[in-house]
């Protein structure tokens, strides 16, 4: 008989925590930047966790990492060739790059640990890391930004929280930095927060891409292990953002509705951008 049940807690405020119960822990380690644990949970499968934060689950990886790719894919003037990734250390977004037929994916990750760990827990996302077309190359994406002279179709950037070492990847400094590094017509992407219980990221994320860009928009996702399960992510671009909707090959949660639909916010949210 089992007497003691064991539970991850992803805490939101003093008050409130969302928590999975886990049948084991299978690591937990102290890097130069930040806390990784992994879990084993009962509803959601494996867990990645990054200092306390669900970082993603192989339940529900698929609807962040489909729609931070596949829906500024289809919203490029052309398919874009070269992409950047900055963070994306578990390997989900440059898997979701390959299978888009993307021919070239420079991946920038600081923290070296957060590859190993998906290597050995979640190789079906880090096995994109084998792929000869993804550079990976562990670096502070800040600096990368600052030094490199390369220019990408496509930048998208899969951030922890606005806390720690990611969070001068939701200011200005930084895109104007990206701004550099695109090519004409290019896009950059960017996970900016649940708009119910972080508005101050998504509002940093939308203030910044918008003193910059010529145009940006605010889409969003149903994610059902991050806060709220309502997640937002900032696009922009100096070209016109516009759908394009030819041949679109749906995913599991990427279909030509959701390109349409997606960026239809509801009032609440429209606020915290107008203010
Ligand atoms: N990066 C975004 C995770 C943010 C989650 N925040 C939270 N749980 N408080 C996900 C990395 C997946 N490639």
């Amino acid at each position: 008989m089992k007497l003691i049940e064991n539970w991850f807690s992803e805490r939101y405020s003093e008050n409130l925590q969302l928590s999975f119960r886990v049948s084991d822990q299978l690591l937990s380690v102290k890097t130069d930047y930040q806390r990784i644990d992994v879990f084993d949970t009962y509803d959601f499968g494996k867990l990645l966790s990054i200092d306390g934060t669900v970082q993603l689950t192989e339940k529900d990886e698929f609807v962040y990492h489909e729609m931070i790719t596949m829906f500024p894919y289809y919203y490029a003037e052309r398919p874009p060739r070269k992409a950047l990734v900055i963070g994306g250390g578990d390997g989900g977004v440059a898997g979701q790059l390959l299978s888009l037929g993307v021919e070239s994916i420079t991946n920038i990750e600081i923290d070296n640990q957060v590859v190993e760990v998906c290597k050995k827990y979640f190789p079906d996302l880090a096995d994109s890391f084998r792929d000869p077309k993804v550079d990976l190359r562990i670096e502070d994406g800040i600096k990368y930004m600052k030094s490199s002279r390369e220019k990408f179709d496509l930048i998208i950037v899969d951030s922890t929280d606005p806390e720690g070492p990611a969070e001068g990847l939701f200011g200005l400094d930084f895109y104007r930095d990206v701004k550099e590094k695109l090519s004409p017509g290019g896009i950059v992407v960017a996970q900016s927060g649940s708009p119910f219980y972080q508005p101050k990221a998504l509002k940093m994320a939308y203030n910044s891409a918008r003193s910059v860009f010529r145009n940006s928009i605010v889409y969003t996702a149903f994610i059902p292990t991050y806060p709220s399960g309502f997640w937002s992510f900032t696009m922009s671009s100096d070209d016109k953002l516009e759908p394009r909707g030819t041949n679109i090959e749906p995913g599991k949660y990427f279909n030509s509705s959701i390109l349409k639909g997606a960026p239809e916010l509801p009032e609440f949210v429209k606020k915290i951008l107008s203010e």
